[in-house]
């Protein structure tokens, strides 16, 4: 069935959704993304995907040409076109088209570009038994060159680190900064458990602070759970007691092994379990 896409102020069919070969989006990827869920027909941390939207692309020097409640009321208009009750929204506002060159001041009409579709999610045998990770030899992006913080159209590093993970038969890989630290994986973060204390990069290390991150720190503190955003090596995820990921599509997933070394038991962990069923509660009710 055709999707309706909102771009350029309308929804219109697919088929008719075309942006320009001249937008700098295409050629330079630049502009700015989100990922947002959609759960019983509510789009979920709405407020703080627009936020993060509009953040990023202030620090890009972008300016969107509608505001953010005018964003809100699209994005909800969107939803609602394509009936879509639970879901994915990808927003994406691009520099708009210019000429064959990189100066944004020749560039006019930012295109802002909305698309509400089903959510494809990891295969359930992944929640039951947890993932494998492997780590890319593809680093982060150092923050000096373009800060991570940035949810910018430039994947381009984190492509080539999925890439390293799927010839490796992993679903995601794991990123390290420029120093050697953990930062986090190509479209997920990552926390460990160890001694009953939760820890996770900083984003001084050169994260995406993640929304999913950001729900599961406050779900772990009200549970009682100390959390710690603390720099990270590879050696503290070989002997942490449990490990997963948080992102968006994935929600909560536990990592079981990663470079060949069994973390913990090898299967999901408790505090895992518990902070994925927190999260669900959190989601569904
Ligand atoms: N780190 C990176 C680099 C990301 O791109 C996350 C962490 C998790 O953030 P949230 O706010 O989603 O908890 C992301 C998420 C997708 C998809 O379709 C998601 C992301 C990027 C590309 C694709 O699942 N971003």
């Amino acid at each position: 069935m055709s999707l309706q896409i909102y771009l350029a102020g309308k929804l219109v069919p697919q088929e008719q959704a075309v942006v320009s070969v001249f937008d700098h989006g295409l050629l330079y990827g630049d502009g700015v993304f989100e990922g947002i869920r959609v759960y019983g027909g509510k789009v979920f941390l709405e407020d703080e995907h627009i936020i993060r939207l509009y953040e990023s692309a202030k620090s890009i020097r972008l300016e969107i040409p509608i505001t953010p409640a005018e964003m809100t009321q699209a994005v909800r208009d969107t939803v609602a076109a394509n009936n879509i009750t639970d879901g994915y929204v990808r927003l994406v506002v691009t520099r708009g088209a210019g000429t064959l060159g990189i100066d944004p001041a020749r560039t006019s009409n930012p295109q802002v570009i909305i698309i509400a579709d089903k959510i494809s999610l990891y295969p359930q045998e992944l929640y039951d038994n947890g993932m494998r990770l492997i780590t890319a030899s593809t680093i982060r992006n150092h923050s000096g060159a373009l800060s991570p913080r940035i949810k910018s159209l430039n994947y381009l590093n984190n492509v080539l680190a999925k890439i390293e993970g799927t010839d490796a038969g992993t679903v995601e890989a794991l990123m390290l900064n420029h120093k050697g630290e953990v930062a986090e994986c190509t479209g997920d973060n990552i926390f460990i458990i160890k001694d009953g204390v939760l820890k996770t990069p900083p984003p001084e290390a050169g994260i995406l602070e993640g929304l999913t991150r950001g729900a599961v720190m406050k779900l772990a503190t009200e549970a009682g759970i100390e959390v710690r955003q603390t720099p990270l090596v590879r050696h503290d995820i070989f002997v942490a007691d449990e490990c997963f990921l948080t992102g968006t599509a994935a929600e909560v997933i536990a990592v079981v092994s990663l470079d060949g070394r069994i973390i913990g038991s090898g299967k999901p962990g408790p505090i895992t379990a518990d902070l994925l069923e927190r999260f669900r509660k959190l989601t569904r009710s």
